[in-house]
């Protein structure tokens, strides 16, 4: 296996998110930065090489080490210029994908609200998100890889949230919930995402996007509060929308707004993708409110800042992956990606802020200019949904079960 990836011409496309400040400044760490300045489109020869994505449940003891160090890293090192981590510049963007969108030169259709989620764009602004995430990782550590939650092995929750890897549920606030008892979450205090060992996040980028204030510098987590409670998800859920062929069904079952039954019946509510956020953060369903509410308690469950906890690259990694089943599945290429019709930066040549040259730029939140806190995109780091639609071309692949078992021989 390793000799046949060794001898296929890979065509490495992405630049790295981390600026040259950001390298110098890792420079004295003794890391290869040659090696990663990777170009779109370019034959990068002997550097070429597909980072292979494992399964959380596989990782060795020394692999979880070098992860979660990558990570704090990264939370740690500040880009010259910057007011921020390279971690938290991170989160900046994910918070700008789903702010509206104002100054939105040439195209008439300057409301749209959402660049990353609810809409065509989820998976491939995710794609690009993630790899660049996962480069800038590999800047500080070349042999890490973003391991991925399927969250239909029961295996995998225990070995997530646990010190000696993500850190394990919150704790120091208890909920009552009628007739089921009570339930405890709350900021993390152990491992190494707790505040006491350095994980602190910036107030003004964690924030509830209902009241647009701060939720304040600790990582939050309710794990299995009801009615997020269920778990794993069921494989059954998964298959089931992976056997949808339309692209604008297949998107909304994935990322957890509907379900689809066999004969087609469709059912709004909460699952896989948005139910494992749930599931982490924890929930709140206020029903007296017609629709009935949700409201998100911890940091997954707050969507624009949920890249604060470091089970979303997890997470994340597993919706992508699932991605690339669909479309290996017999739904490869644009055929199965929608060419107009969507909000702009959704459609299959629209560009994807913020790699769209500066054409869009993101509302202020209410606790200041988001702007002033994102990094700098060169004019030409340009990605569309049509230039992200085959993650081979993007330098990975996900090992799955059968590719261990062949490697074995
Ligand atoms: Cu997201």
């Amino acid at each position: 296996m390793k000799s046949l990836l060794k001898s296929v011409k890979i065509l490495i496309y992405s630049v790295l998110l981390v600026s040259a400040c950001a390298l110098t400044v890792f420079a004295h760490e003794r890391i290869d930065h040659k090696q990663y300045k990777y170009h779109r489109n370019h034959n990068v020869g002997q550097y070429a090489r597909l980072a292979v994505r494992k399964n959380v449940t596989d990782l060795t003891s020394a692999e979880k080490t070098a992860f979660v160090k990558a990570i704090k890293t990264l939370k740690t090192v500040i880009p010259a210029g910057s007011k921020l981590s390279i971690y938290d510049q991170f989160v900046a963007i994910h918070i700008g994908a789903t702010r509206l969108i104002h100054n939105h030169k040439g195209h008439s259709n300057g409301s749209v609200q959402e660049l990353a989620h609810e809409n065509a764009a989820f998976f491939p602004w995710h794609r690009e998100y993630i790899r660049r995430f996962e480069q800038a990782l590999q800047a500080v550590d070349p042999t890490v890889t973003l391991p991925y939650w399927d969250s239909t092995d029961a295996k995998a929750l225990d070995v997530i949230f646990n010190d000696d890897f993500l850190g394990s549920n919150g704790q120091g606030v208890t909920i009552k919930i009628p007739n089921q008892g009570n339930f405890t979450g709350g900021p993390v205090q152990s491992g190494a995402f707790a505040a006491a060992n350095g994980w602190v996040m910036n107030p003004a980028l964690n924030i509830d996007p209902d009241t647009g204030k701060s939720l304040g510098t600790s990582l939050v987590r309710f794990l299995r509060l009801p009615p997020a409670s269920n778990y794993p998800v069921p494989k059954k859920d998964v298959e089931r929308a992976l056997r949808l062929n339309n692209y604008s069904l297949f998107r909304p079952a994935l990322e957890g707004f509907i379900s689809v039954d066999e004969q087609g019946k469709v059912t709004p509510g909460g699952f896989i993708h948005n139910y494992i956020h749930g599931l982490v953060g924890g929930v709140q369903i206020d029903a007296s409110t017609r629709p009935v509410k949700f409201k998100g308690l911890g940091t997954m469950s707050n969507i624009p800042s949920s890249p604060y906890d470091p089970v979303f690259w997890l997470h994340h990694a597993n919706v992508d992956r699932l991605w690339a089943k669909w479309q290996e599945n017999g739904h490869q290429g644009s055929d199965f990606y929608p060419t107009d019709g969507q909000p702009y930066g959704h459609n299959l040549k629209d560009l994807m802020w913020p790699w769209d040259g500066g054409m869009s730029t993101p509302k202020a939140t209410a606790l200041g200019n988001l702007l002033s806190l994102l990094p700098n995109f060169a004019s030409d780091d340009l990605v569309r949904p049509i230039d992200v639609l085959n993650h081979r071309k993007l330098g990975y692949i996900y090992e799955t079960r059968e590719r261990k078992t062949q490697r074995r021989f």
